[in-house]
């Protein structure tokens, strides 16, 4: 292939490079289809993602009550969000445009506004095929997942061992285990495990057996749990005795990362469920603390506050345990992408995993990489271009090879070394 000899050439380089690269989503909701309900796909679960029922009802009259709206059929729930927030008020929200990209990717014309011919399209699709198809179209090689072996529901369909999806790749997610012992204890004695209620000796040896054999089953990733803006370390709670005494030596035994997604406020509106979730800033602090006490365990971080993540970009460049990802939820909007992937690239060079979809609904996966290939393309673009403009001439390949690190092959690179 040709030598890149101009400007001009190197930009077009970098924005092909990154509209190309195949992307690993190191997180989702997503399941396999052989999960059933579980799965989410289709026109009514994209019209009533969680995000885009909190924006209904900052528009929708006063009359409309959460208590009625949650006891409606899906159909009308999507109903009156395709009315209330794209036919009465611009669509300009990411989640309303997000809507209207997996529509026109998937070739239907949203320009005419007909809910039921879009509907009709996606009731002929065949859930295993349109899988197929949303990653193709994605550009996707696989996305992580977020398996709960504390939810009897998700438990019992891997106890089932139906078949997986080479596309899905699992993470065991261990909330309940790190923030809610008596839960947890409970939940793991209803699947055979005989868990005290109190944090003992023999609560915490039959946690880390607990741990150990959903890993073998599994296989993960890595753990993950998500944390509140509270959340301290080390402190004098039972979740500082939890990560000590069972997760941590369990990550570091069996050479399973840690990830924390740290920053969310939970239940700020309980009556929006899933939606009603808000963000508080938190103490990067924590994440210096576990990153220097246990430098054999690898660190997955992202925090839902704007306001952390200078600070945490800043530990990214200290320990080598630690690999930053994604803009998470409240960040995943065009003005904070920009604006953390600059600063990361500026602290971190390729260093780091720049986004994540967090799909909850499959076909997301179409807009959300769409959207942030579009915007990662123009910052990366702008750090190559200062690149050249300071002499250097990268290859081709080295652009590919860029490209992907930010897309994935860092956190590969992360997990294996
Ligand atoms: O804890 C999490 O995995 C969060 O991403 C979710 O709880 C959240 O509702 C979400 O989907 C954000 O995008
Ligand atoms: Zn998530």
């Amino acid at each position: 292939m040709a030598a890149i000899t101009s400007l001009k050439t190197l930009q077009n380089t970098v924005r092909e490079a990154v509209r190309k690269v195949t992307i690993t989503d190191i997180h989702t909701h997503l399941f396999p289809v052989s999960h059933g309900k579980l799965l989410l796909w289709g026109a009514d679960e994209l019209l009533t993602y969680h995000y885009l029922v909190s924006e209904l009802f900052t528009v929708a009259p006063r009359s409309l009550t959460h208590q009625e709206f949650w006891q409606m059929p899906k159909s009308r729930q999507a109903q009156l969000v395709w009315e209330h927030v794209f036919l009465k008020h611009g669509p300009i929200s990411e989640a309303a445009r997000g809507v209207m990209t997996c529509f026109n990717m998937l070739g239907l014309d949203i320009g005419k506004r007909d809910l039921a011919s879009i509907r009709k399209w996606f009731a002929a699709q065949k859930p295993e095929n349109y899988l197929e198809k949303v990653f193709k179209l994605s550009g996707l090689d696989y996305a992580v997942m977020t398996n709960n072996p504390f939810i009897a529901e998700e438990a019992g369909y891997w106890n089932q061992e139906l078949p997986g999806n080479n596309r899905l790749k699992t993470a065991l997610r261990i909330d309940t285990l790190v923030l809610n012992w008596p839960a947890a204890a409970k939940e793991m004695s209803a699947q055979g495990y005989r868990c005290p209620a109190t944090l003992n000796a023999k609560g915490v040896a039959v946690a880390r057996a607990f741990l150990a054999d959903w890993i073998e089953k599994i296989k993960p990733l890595y753990m993950a749990a998500s944390l509140g803006p509270d959340f301290a370390y080390p402190d004098n709670s039972d979740s500082t005795k939890i990560l000590d005494q069972i997760v941590l030596p369990t990550a570091r035994d069996l050479n399973v990362p840690l990830a924390m997604m740290i920053g969310v406020r939970k239940a700020v509106m309980p009556a929006l469920g899933d939606g009603g979730d808000g963000v508080g800033v938190a103490d990067p602090a924590s994440v210096m603390h576990l990153c220097q006490k246990y430098p054999d365990v690898k660190f997955l971080v992202t925090m839902l506050s704007r306001v952390n993540q200078h600070e945490l970009c800043i530990l990214g460049r200290k320990f080598p345990n630690l690999h930053l990802f994604g803009c998470w939820w409240f960040c995943n909007n065009p003005s904070i992408i920009e604006e953390l992937t600059r600063m990361r690239f500026e602290l971190l060079g390729t260093a780091v995993t720049c986004q994540h979809s967090d799909a909850r609904v499959l076909d997301q996966l179409i807009y959300k990489w769409a959207h942030t290939r579009r915007i990662v393309a123009e910052v990366l673009c702008d750090k190559y271009t200062l690149a050249w403009q300071a002499g250097w001439r990268p290859t081709r390949d080295e652009i590919a090879r860029d490209a992907r690190a930010i897309f994935g092959g860092s956190f590969h690179e992360f997990l294996n070394k």
